[in-house]
């Protein structure tokens, strides 16, 4: 048979590449970018290759498997939902109605998947449940709460608008290797390139010489979980040199003398040492974004696993803000989706803004924020006896044991749940505690949809994939979600989930258009599932055809159409304001009570010195959390995951290039981590990756399990957050570290 040509959306990393997929005979025989692709022309990276390793890994679960005494058996669908109707319903009713007896926690490639990202509430509606945990608070927590509080909406998210700008400062990211995150912007590198090309300039501030500091202009290092001192620094400067410029913003702001008066004590001098950057630095830094034309911060994972996360997050918008950059071409910008996005729903201009602490988590007392308690209470929601214990637990898509600190604690609490069902297609560090584990699809068989992504796009855009292969007969993810949502609705496990799925869509329309309802459904009858959702979302969106009112609209078949031509162009971002905002000031809130009271914490902390020595994470391109070091292609070449120490600290612990340590941090410890000696580190910071340790019995990965690696999080503390967000500590940790052998 001749190859025939598909056009895929990359799920694995933000950027959300498009791929071109030469298929023969059912067999992936080349995966290439999509130079047409509006969004990325062509770029891709790869891990994008090894979606042909993926699809074939004999690893990859293909079956439901049921723990039998002890060890994972495969068996069919309906054993596996029989198992789960067996077992759940009956916990909830001894738990009562109240239901926090049964938690959810979902991960990361959640938000890569638009059936899970649309069917995943349903089931936590449906389990009644406020034990919800998600990978989010071990990441972008703090920078969605500063936002929201700031514009109104969690995912109103301000991106630099790269092809525009003229200055850029990159803190606590590394794009050249993440590919970009809270920014979908694929070939950073390439529009880096451009930037300096045209006479701008790119500013790198981390603790490590990373990959992006190597194409930057210039380079400077920053004591991990400083960030919230120097860009307070930065925002007095601004206030204190009178370089407050608010531009067209003028009339949209509130809290500007609340906001000056929160930073007066943080000057330049007081934080320097701290911060490990020069007072005179900090000032030039904060000068050169002023008075740059078209300027823009950007700040990501460092500036947001910290203690500080969200007032950092914050600072960074209020530096965009007072420099007139926010919601102006070649500053930071914010994208308009088609579909989706709550930022363009409802009246634009005012809404209810979003708060924090509608119920707390029963040990720690710690806040709910997005509808979720932090990750790093599950362990202690688990353990502690009481009314509200967690005694059953479903996973989706998330290895909490390998990407959540303190993971030995976590996996010792989920062996001790009296039920657990993972929704995840390997058998792995954290899926082995599983009763029951559902795979979904392979990625190839399955369509896909950005629902978060087109929202934080550097450039709008709409794109749809099919399927690059024939799905096969079971059921897809969405499918899987509404079969575990009918049991414990107790509809049973028998249950018809398509029409199920017809009767909730039809319920749900009704709530949402009304008298309209009747012509929506018949607008899209055929389409089903998460499809079915896309069509109306598009068609109601921002640019969509308004089912048939606007004939030059979008729709899910216009999408569809342009699959072979690269996607949907929808334009570079335009200023937002005050249409976006959602505040219910109508204004851009500087100043949020919530933030300026956790100042004083960060004062106080400022008054201490940092630790001798601590330990931040690393990516690698070849490498994605933890769930790829299976794939041989990625799996091969250098041992990846060493930990990089100055030649300075290197002396000093007498480690040699090479040789094995230990790290330590209270009664936890890393034995065996080969230490690289690298400058690129700054003296007192170590810094190793996080996802690996693939050695724990009872996971069925064995490619990975050949170079296990160690686990980061074993190694850090499930106690360190950040008090406002929930987010983990998982940078800027204070360990110790010594030689062995
Ligand atoms: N120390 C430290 N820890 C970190 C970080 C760090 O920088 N340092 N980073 C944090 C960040 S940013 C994140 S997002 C989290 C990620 O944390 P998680 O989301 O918990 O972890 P992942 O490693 O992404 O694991 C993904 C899981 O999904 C499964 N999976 C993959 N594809 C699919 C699919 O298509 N369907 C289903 N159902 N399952 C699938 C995999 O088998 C795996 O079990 O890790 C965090 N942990
Ligand atoms: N190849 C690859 N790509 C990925 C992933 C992956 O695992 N591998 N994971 C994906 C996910 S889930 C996410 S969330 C994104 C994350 O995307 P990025 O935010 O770009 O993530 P990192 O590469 O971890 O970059 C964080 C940077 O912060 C620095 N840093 C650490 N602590 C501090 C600090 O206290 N202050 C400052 N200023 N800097 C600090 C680190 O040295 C590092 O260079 O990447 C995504 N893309
Ligand atoms: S950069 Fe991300 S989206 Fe693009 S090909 Fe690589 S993994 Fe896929
Ligand atoms: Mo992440």
């Amino acid at each position: 048979m001749t190859a025939t040509t598909h056009y895929r959306i990359c799920p694995l990393c933000e950027a959300c590449c498009g791929l071109k997929i030469s298929v023969q005979d059912g067999v992936v025989i080349s995966i290439r970018g999509d130079e047409q692709d509006v969004l990325s022309k062509g770029y891709i990276c790869p891990k994008a290759v090894a979606l042909k390793d993926l699809h074939d890994d004999p690893d990859r679960l293909r079956t439901p498997l049921i723990k039998r005494d002890g060890k994972h058996v495969s068996a069919t669908w309906t054993q596996a939902f029989a198992e789960i109707e067996r077992r759940l319903p009956a916990l909830q009713a001894q738990h009562g109605r109240d239901a926090v007896a049964v938690a959810v926690a979902v991960g990361n490639p959640t938000v890569h998947k638009y059936g899970l990202l649309n069917y995943f509430p349903r089931l936590a509606r449906a389990l009644g449940t406020r034990n919800v945990f998600s990978a989010s608070s071990l990441d972008q927590v703090p920078k969605q709460l500063a936002c929201g509080l700031m514009f109104g909406h969690w995912m109103t998210v301000p991106l630099p608008d790269i092809e525009r700008t003229q200055w850029l400062l990159v803190i606590g990211a590394n794009p050249l290797v993440s590919n970009g995150s809270m920014w979908t912007v694929p070939d950073f590198k390439g529009k880096a390139k451009a930037l300096r090309a045209r006479g701008g300039h790119l500013v790198v501030l981390d603790p490590r010489y990373t990959e992006t500091a190597a194409v930057a202009d210039a380079h400077h290092f920053i004591r991990p979980g400083a960030d919230v001192f120097l860009l307070a620094a930065m925002v007095n400067t601004l206030f204190a040199k009178q370089w407050v410029r608010l531009g067209a913003l003028a009339n949209w702001v509130v809290g500007l003398d609340a906001l000056q008066q929160s930073v007066v004590a943080f000057t330049p001098d007081a934080v320097a040492e701290r911060c490990g950057v020069a007072a005179d630095t900090i000032m030039q830094l904060t000068h050169d974004l002023a008075h740059t034309e078209r300027a823009a911060v950007y700040a990501r994972i460092g500036t947001c696993t910290q203690t500080f996360g969200t007032l950092a997050s914050w600072l960074v918008d209020v530096l965009n803000v007072l420099t007139g950059h926010l919601d102006a071409p070649g500053g930071v910008m914010f994208a308009k989706a088609a579909a989706f996005a709550s930022n363009t729903q409802g009246t634009g201009g005012r809404g209810r803004g979003v708060s924090t602490g509608r119920h707390h988590a029963r040990v720690s007392g710690a806040p709910e924020v997005m509808g979720e308690l932090p990750m790093t209470c599950l362990a202690e929601e688990i353990e502690t006896g009481g009314a509200g214990q967690i005694r059953a637990l479903i996973t989706v898509a998330t290895n909490p044991v390998l990407s959540s600190p303190n993971g030995p604690r976590l996996a010792a609490a989920l062996q001790a749940l009296d039920f657990m069902v993972s929704v995840d297609i390997y058998l792995n560090e954290t899926t082995r505690h599983a009763d029951v584990i559902l795979p979904g699809l392979s990625p190839l068989q399955d369509d896909h949809f950005d629902v978060s992504f087109a929202q934080l796009s550097w450039r709008n855009h709409a794109r749809y994939s099919p399927p690059v292969l024939a799905p096969q007969e079971r059921p897809t993810e969405w499918q899987i979600l509404l079969k575990l949502t009918a049991i414990a609705q107790g509809l049973g496990a028998q249950v018809d989930v398509d029409a199920l799925d017809d009767v909730q869509f039809a319920q749900d329309m009704q709530r949402q258009f009304g008298d309209r309802a009747a012509a929506v459904l018949a607008a899209t009858q055929g389409l089903h599932g998460p499809q079915r959702l896309l069509d109306v979302a598009l068609r109601s969106g921002p640019y969509g055809d308004a089912f048939g009112q606007q004939p030059d609209g979008l729709s899910l078949a216009k999408v569809m159409a342009a699959n072979s031509s690269g996607g949907l162009d929808l334009g570079e971002l335009q200023p937002r304001m005050p249409e976006l905002l959602r505040t219910p000031s109508g204004k851009i809130e500087l100043a949020p009570p919530m933030l300026l009271a956790d100042l004083p914490r960060a004062w106080a902390d400022l008054q201490h010195p940092a630790p001798e020595l601590v330990i931040i994470g690393r990516r690698d391109v070849r490498s994605n959390n933890s769930w790829m070091h299976n794939l041989p292609t990625l799996a091969k070449g250098p041992f990846r995951c060493t930990v990089l120490v100055n030649p300075v600290d290197a002396a000093r612990l007498q480690l040699q290039h090479g040789s094995l340590a230990r790290i330590s941090r209270g009664s936890n410890s890393l034995d065996d981590v080969r230490v690289e000696i690298s400058a690129a580190m700054m003296p007192g910071v170590i810094s190793l990756p996080h996802g690996w340790g693939h050695d724990l019995p009872g996971a069925q990965l064995s490619v990975a399990a050949l170079r296990p690696g160690n686990n980061l999080n074993a190694l850090l503390d499930d106690s360190l957050r950040d008090p406002l967000s929930g987010n983990a500590v998982l940078n800027g940790v204070a360990v110790s570290m010594t030689a062995l052998g």
